[in-house]
């Protein structure tokens, strides 16, 4: 029988090393849309999994720049949700906490989470599509319509084209937070995929290897992924209903922690 609210609450208080492992729908209650959900607008025309493709930029790079300008002033314009905020507690309450994120919003760290693995990199650290070197934002964008095109500025070293700091469909992750993230992976205890469909290599792997290395796998979803039949917990529901429940159940509400600061 699966564990109880009650008792994975407890796993929770008395676990070793939390691992952390969040995707879109973590973000989706700070108004963010997930990354499979149809694009709303004048987006609707395109998919986000077409666009989010070296080729894509290659072929078209005043709207895929256009489209990331886009959804960085929107994620400007959100904050971070309940689920953010519990996760970003957690870090007080454990012994050790790796979280490791697919986001690209930089929600996390908004609400306080000091230390991210950021797999797929991030839309505020744009850098040279030809030479790499990062490319300094000078301010939030102004809100381009949507659907807008928008010509890429040029790198100042060597005239490339800027292009958003995030991780696309067959790009490598930085090497160093992937191994970071999976060492993580091997050495926790406790392991908590949230909103994440968990379709996407090489994050999608991580709680793969948690579990063979003896984690325990929690999952938080409102839908099924393929994990449901890995993870010994699925949490049907929201992140931010179910993050900050479990948080109280786990810390606050026996007062028997011992670990508060
Ligand atoms: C809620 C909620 C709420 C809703 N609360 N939940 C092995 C097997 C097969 C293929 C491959 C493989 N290894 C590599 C590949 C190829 C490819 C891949 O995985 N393809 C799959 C689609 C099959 N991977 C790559 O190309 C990666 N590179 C790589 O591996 O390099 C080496 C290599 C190259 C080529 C061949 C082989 C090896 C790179 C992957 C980069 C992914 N980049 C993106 C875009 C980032 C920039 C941007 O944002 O635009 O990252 S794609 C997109 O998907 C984005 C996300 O981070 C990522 C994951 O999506 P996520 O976060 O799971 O979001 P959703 O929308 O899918 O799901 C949301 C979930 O939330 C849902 O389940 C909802 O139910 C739930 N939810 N509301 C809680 N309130
Ligand atoms: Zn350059």
């Amino acid at each position: 029988m699966p564990p109880s609210l009650n008792e994975l609450a407890a796993r929770l208080r008395f676990c070793r090393h939390l691992v952390v492992l969040t995707g879109a729908g973590v973000s989706q209650e700070s108004g963010i849309p997930t990354f499979r959900d149809a694009l709303t607008g004048l987006w609707s025309q395109f998919e986000a999994e077409r666009l989010a493709t070296p080729a894509a930029f290659k072929a078209d790079p005043a709207l895929v720049w256009g489209w990331y300008e886009w959804r960085r002033a929107q994620v400007l314009a959100c904050e971070p949700n309940a689920a953010h905020v519990a996760i970003a507690e957690l870090v007080h309450r454990v012994p050790r906490l790796t979280l490791i994120t697919q986001n690209v919003d930089g929600l996390h760290q908004r609400a306080g989470s000091p230390e991210v693995l950021e797999l797929h990199g991030s839309l505020h650290r744009p850098c040279c599509h030809a030479c790499r070197r990062p490319y300094a934002l000078t301010g939030p964008p102004p809100l381009p319509d949507e659907g807008q095109r928008l010509p890429p500025p040029r790198c100042v070293h060597c005239g490339g084209r800027i292009r958003p700091g995030v991780v696309w469909f067959g790009e490598t992750l930085p090497a160093n937070i992937l191994k970071q993230a999976e060492a993580a992976a091997r050495d926790g205890d406790l392991f908590l995929s949230i909103g994440t469909s968990a379709l996407v290599y090489p994050a999608a792997g991580l709680p793969w290897t948690a579990a063979e290395a003896g984690a325990l796998v929690v999952q938080i979803n409102p839908d099924t992924t393929p994990l449901d039949r890995l993870a010994a917990v699925n949490l049907q529901g929201t992140a931010a209903q179910i993050l900050p429940e479990l948080v109280t159940r786990a810390f606050l509400k026996t007062g028997e922690s011992g670990r508060l600061p």
